[in-house]
């Protein structure tokens, strides 16, 4: 009889437990390995003796996934460390990014402005707003227990105070397609999309739009209440109003550092009557704001420097957060700050199509800071973290460092609930196009067909471990 430490079974992608292992790989390691029905030599259960069976560990390796990565992955998860009870688990994504055809934005209208930068239009996106079916399908067969979508502001409110119910009651129909299947909606009410009306009348730059935020909010919010589980009311408004007012490279590509202070403003002002809005018209929903968050490193002296960049990208919007529900933490890299400013990568350091460096550990230092910075008084989730890569092992080691991270801060008593990985699918990267390819999922360019990675069955496998 072979003896093995713990048992890895995987479920077949049609939902039926296939419980079968191999025994070469179980010979060669301590540990028992399920593969998927492609199996050649598959040893019955009854014939292993399983030690801790009750702690048995899908990995959800699926069908493709060789041997070899099998045993990597098992190999990794042979001392595997908790996270706390009903962490949760999704996978995020925009409307711009993946339904396509978002022409009545302002950022189609940047993609097809000569000298913006853009490298590409949106087009198609991954045709999500017709295949948004096989989204929620892989979200639940992957096991993720939720979904982080956006809903198009300009698709539900096309013209000023022109309400489309079609459009909204397509985003309640994916809502309900969720819940059905298991998986809780994640909706954002704003990433990084206008109207091309309200773009037309100054956007972020007048105060008067967070008021028409607020009533969009409330109007889609109150049709889509009692079908989402969480809500966001604005993604990322430090990166819109740097980029598009100081930095001039999204849209309205501006650069004006005066301007892009008041745009903070405004979409503080907007973000705290969003919350009010949302909590009326959807009761019980918890709702927060996603900001972006960097590891902001002081080199040479650069400490006031560094504090000064901070506290227009950052500390502003976390004192703007009182009274939320939950912190989005979304985190990337890190940013060095020497006295005059920005100083760039380090010599040396892996450097990602992005342009920034490979540095998981950016993370854990933003979820110290943001839970520093609110008084430990705002339960802090991670709705962003990612990484824009071909290299799917650099997507594990990346995503796999960047969740120890994640233990270690909670193991110091901050109250992280959650993880989500940015994206699901291989989409549309703002002015980067689609070159950087940041998901679990690659998607065909023109087939549109989804592809899981090895990293998104290996991620899941965490999710549904709940361990790492
Ligand atoms: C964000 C971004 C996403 C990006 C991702 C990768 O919310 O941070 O807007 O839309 O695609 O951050 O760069």
């Amino acid at each position: 009889m072979q003896r093995v430490h713990r048992a890895v079974l995987g479920i077949d992608r049609s939902g039926r437990g296939d419980e079968r292992l191999t025994g070469n790989l179980a010979a060669e390691h301590p540990l028992a390995i399920l593969v998927g029905a492609d199996a050649s030599e598959d040893v019955d259960l009854d014939r292993l003796e399983v030690e801790e069976r009750d702690e048995l560990v899908d990995l959800g390796l699926g069908h493709s996934s060789s041997l070899a990565q099998a045993a990597t992955l098992l190999r990794s998860s042979s001392m595997s460390t908790p996270f706390p009870e009903g962490f949760r688990w999704g996978t995020a994504t925009a409307a711009h990014q993946i339904e396509g055809g978002n022409w009545n934005n302002d950022w189609w209208q940047w993609e097809h402005t000569q000298g913006s930068g853009c490298v590409e239009s949106s087009g198609d996106g991954c045709d999500s707003w017709n295949r948004w079916p096989e989204d929620v399908a892989l979200s639940a067969e992957l096991g993720f227990d939720n979904f982080r979508f956006s809903v198009e502001w300009s698709r539900i409110e096309p013209e000023e105070g022109e309400w489309s119910t079609a459009a909204v009651d397509h985003y309640r129909r994916e809502c309900d397609a969720l819940l059905e299947a298991g998986v809780e909606p994640v909706v954002t009410f704003h990433h990084f999309t206008t109207p091309r009306w309200l773009a037309a009348k100054g956007g972020w730059t007048q105060p008067s739009t967070a008021d028409a935020f607020a009533r969009f909010c409330e109007y889609t919010a109150g049709r889509l209440a009692g079908s989402i589980r969480r809500a966001c009311t604005i993604n990322e408004p430090n990166i819109v109003s740097t980029m598009g007012h100081m930095a001039g490279v999204f849209p309205p590509g501006l650069r004006d550092v005066e301007l892009r202070r008041a745009v903070n403003r405004v979409f503080i002002d907007a973000h705290q009557k969003a919350v009010g809005a949302i909590r009326s018209a959807a009761p019980g929903v918890p709702v927060g704001l996603t900001l972006a968050m960097s590891d902001y490193q002081a080199v040479d002296g650069g400490e006031s420097k560094r504090d000064q960049i901070r506290r227009r990208m950052e500390d502003e919007f976390l004192d703007g957060t009182s009274g939320d529900d939950f912190i989005g933490v979304q985190s990337y890299s890190r940013t060095r700050v020497g006295p005059s400013g920005g100083i760039g990568n380090e010599e040396g350091m892996p450097v990602l199509p992005m342009g920034y460096e490979f540095y998981p550990q950016s993370l854990e230092a933003t979820l110290r800071r943001a839970w520093e910075m609110t008084k430990g008084e705002i339960p802090l989730l991670v709705t962003e973290n990612g990484i824009g890569t071909d290299d799917d092992d650099q997507r594990i080691d990346y995503v796999r460092q960047a969740l120890e991270g994640v233990q270690r801060a909670i193991a110091d008593g901050i109250d992280v609930r959650g993880y989500t990985y940015w994206s699901l699918l291989d989409n549309f990267e703002w002015a980067f196009g689609y070159g950087p390819r940041f998901g679990l999922v690659s998607v065909d360019r023109t087939t549109f067909a989804r592809t899981p990675k090895p990293s998104a069955h290996w991620l899941a496998g965490i999710a549904r471990a709940n361990a790492l």
